[in-house]
């Protein structure tokens, strides 16, 4: 199976540490953004959106959207488990996912398309006012983090999870590239990243 992929992009790094937690191998193929080379006619064929990360099967069945691959990977290779083993499980998890996937991952993509960067590249029209609003909610979305990692030790409860994965990427491309990495004060928000950073399938992927 192929990935499309680029190294600092946090869609296709949930599918690599996904992968890398259950030992599949994939061969990776970089799709260079900064070249525009996910809106080529060749690679709107694969994914119509125009966007990373994109699976490729042996026999050219193309599946987008990262959290569709990572679902094709856990059925494919069950474990460890990382969507939830029984109905209580499965929805706690799909509930903290979904909250941090657009409470959290979509408000740092708002501050990221209105940020520097992206305007430097001449793609967007920043917007300042929705910038300052995504820094506000993604800020307020970390404290309130602290807070429940006060309780439990990982996102969706006492193990680790698909939602610890997406919020540690995500939380990884604010510092890295959005200028919104968390306070230090933030000490149980800092103790769940080292635990999950700490894993060898999220360090090497
Ligand atoms: N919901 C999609 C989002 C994919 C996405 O936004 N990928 C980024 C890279 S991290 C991208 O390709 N952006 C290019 C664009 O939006 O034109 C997923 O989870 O795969």
């Amino acid at each position: 199976m192929r990935l499309y992929d680029f190294p600092n992009a946090p869609n296709p790094r949930r599918v690599r540490v996904v992968a890398a937690e259950k030992g599949i191998d994939l061969e990776y193929v970089t799709i260079d953004m900064t070249k525009r080379q996910h809106k080529t006619p060749e690679f709107l064929r694969k994914n119509p959106s125009g966007k990373i990360p994109v699976l490729e099967l042996a026999d050219g069945t193309c599946i987008g959207e990262s959290i569709a691959i990572c679902r094709y990977l856990e059925a494919i290779e069950p474990t460890p488990n990382l969507f939830g083993e029984d109905a209580l499980e499965i929805a706690q998890i799909e509930m903290a996912h979904r909250q941090i996937e657009l409470e959290l991952m979509s408000q740092i993509g708002t501050s990221w398309v209105n940020g520097p960067i992206v305007a430097k590249a001449g793609l967007v029209e920043p917007i300042e006012a929705a910038k300052q609003r995504s820094d506000g909610l993604t800020k307020a979305f970390y404290r309130r983090m602290d807070k429940e990692l006060s309780e439990r030790d990982y996102i969706a409860g006492n193990r680790y999870s698909i939602a610890d994965i997406t919020a540690a990427i995500a939380i990884d491309f604010a510092g890295a590239l959005v200028s919104l990495k968390p306070d230090v004060e933030l000490s149980n928000l800092w103790a769940w990243h080292a635990r999950v950073a700490g894993r060898p399938g999220y360090a090497n992927a």
